[in-house]
């Protein structure tokens, strides 16, 4: 760790404040530049404190910046992660309050749903596979709390992986009877699609994004508990979506999800 306790925990109130008040802020490594992996998770896990303070329950996880079409956009290399909590929820069909948001962009996303606990080092896709109940489409609503969604690996990870709302729904689905590798996703704004992939767009299997998870956990001693939700990662670049627009998400064989924008 290079940041002390104090500036971490600053950082941690700057970043709440600016997802409460729907502001943006120029990435927090501008400032803190020797800022290391550690203090970039420390930062995530004091905002997670505060919102646990406030209420909040912990649902489950997201992996991020998981398939190349969202690495290219972003212009960084490897996989980040972080949590979910109930207050992100946005029901199925619901709508999601832009003016609570700074720049919301919506990814198709695969989530998975555990029956047992899931425990890295040493995870693997079948081990995954085994511990998943059921996967369900799902819909993430990422805002970036960095200025025009500029940012590098440590600030994102800091900022929770711009985590902001997600929408589940549509057909669960048992993982013995689909290859999630070929499953066909159609993004679409206001009836128009927008966006195509397959699940292997996610580091090839999306079940090996739930495997990485399990092993950063692993590696910090925490796990992965039965009973959580976690979001795979974009199979497909983010859309930007503004106060009018209807999401839908189709996924093969899963029916579908939507949010709307008030
Ligand atoms: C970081 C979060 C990326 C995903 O599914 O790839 C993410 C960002 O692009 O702002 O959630
Ligand atoms: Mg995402």
């Amino acid at each position: 760790m290079k940041l002390s306790n104090e500036t971490i925990q600053s950082l941690a109130r700057h970043l709440d404040d600016c997802a409460r008040q729907a502001h943006d802020t120029p990435k927090i490594t501008d400032t803190h530049p020797d800022m290391d992996w550690d203090d970039a998770y420390a930062v995530q896990d004091a905002i997670r404190g505060r919102q646990l303070a406030r209420g909040a329950r912990i649902v489950g996880y997201k992996a991020g910046l998981t398939s190349h079409a969202k690495m290219r956009q972003m212009g960084v290399e490897t996989p980040v992660f972080g949590y979910l909590v109930d207050t992100f929820s946005v029901p199925d069909g619901g709508a999601c309050k832009v003016a609570e948001l700074i720049h919301p962009k919506v990814e198709p996303e695969i989530a998975f749903v555990t029956k047992t606990e899931l425990k890295g080092p040493g995870c693997h896709i079948a081990a995954v596979l085994a511990a998943t109940d059921f996967v369900i489409p799902g819909i993430e609503v990422i805002d970036s709390r960095y200025r025009d969604f500029r940012f590098d690996l440590k600030s994102v990870v800091a900022d929770n992986t711009s985590a902001a709302r997600f929408v589940v729904g549509g057909q669960p689905l048992a993982v013995e009877n689909v290859d999630l590798r070929t499953i066909g996703v159609v993004l679409e704004k206001n009836g128009v699609p927008v966006a195509f992939g397959a699940g292997a767009a996610v580091l090839g299997h999306p079940a090996a994004a739930i495997a990485m998870l399990a092993n950063h956990l692993g590696a910090r001693g925490e796990s992965i508990p039965a009973g959580s939700l976690i979001l795979s990662g974009g199979i497909t670049e983010a859309v930007a979506v503004a106060a009018g627009d209807n999401v839908t998400l189709r996924v093969q064989d899963m029916g579908s999800t939507s949010l709307r924008f008030i």
